[in-house]
C-alpha cells in the first residue's frame, strides 16, 4: 500500500467541501491513515513549496495557503499517489477532466482546492512535514 500526503487547501474549507472531497476518496477506495486540521505558517509554506520560492506567484501562493485552516490527510492504497493526483485532476481547473475535485471545486490554478504529493520521495517529504510516526495509524 502506497501513501500519500493530501491538502484540503483554505478555498475548499471556506466553501465547506471538506465532507464532499473526503467522501470522493473514500468512494475510490483510498484508506485515511492520518488527518488532521491545521494553519500554514510562512515557514511550512516554504518547507511544503520550497521548489517553487523564487516563482512569480510564490508570494500569492503562501498568502493564500496561510489564509486559513487547512486539513492534511495520510492517504493509503494501491498506486495511491498516481491515483490520488488523478481523483485531484489537473492544477489550473479549467483544463481538469470530468469528475476530478479541481473541476468540481477549483476556480483556479492558484486556488484550487487540494494538493497531493507527485512522487514517492515528495509523499515520504511531505508526510513527515505534517505528521511523526505515532498520528499515521498504518
Ligand atoms: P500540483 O502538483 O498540481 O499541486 O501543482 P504544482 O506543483 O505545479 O503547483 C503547486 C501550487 O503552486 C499550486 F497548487 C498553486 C501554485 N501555482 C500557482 O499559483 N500558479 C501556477 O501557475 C502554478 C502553480
Amino acid at each position: 500500500m502506497e501513501k500519500t500526503l493530501v491538502l484540503i487547501k483554505p478555498d475548499a474549507m471556506k466553501a465547506h467541501h471538506i465532507g464532499d472531497i473526503i467522501k470522493i476518496y473514500e468512494e475510490k477506495g483510498l484508506e485515511i491513515l492520518a488527518a488532521k486540521m491545521l494553519k500554514m505558517d510562512d515557514k511550512l509554506a516554504s518547507q511544503h513549496y520550497y521548489e517553487h520560492i523564487g516563482r512569480p506567484y510564490y508570494g500569492e501562493l503562501v498568502d493564500f495557503m496561510t489564509s486559513g485552516p487547512i486539513i492534511a490527510m495520510v492517504l493509503a492504497g494501491e498506486d495511491a499517489i498516481a491515483n490520488v493526483r488523478k481523483i485531484n485532476g489537473k492544477t489550473n481547473p479549467a483544463e481538469a477532466e470530468e469528475g476530478t475535485i479541481r473541476k468540481l471545486y477549483a476556480a483556479s490554478s492558484g486556488e484550487n482546492a487540494v494538493h497531493a504529493s507527485d512522487s514517492p520521495e515528495s509523499a515520504a517529504r511531505e508526510i513527515s512535514l505534517y505528521f511523526s510516526a505515532t498520528e499515521i495509524f498504518d
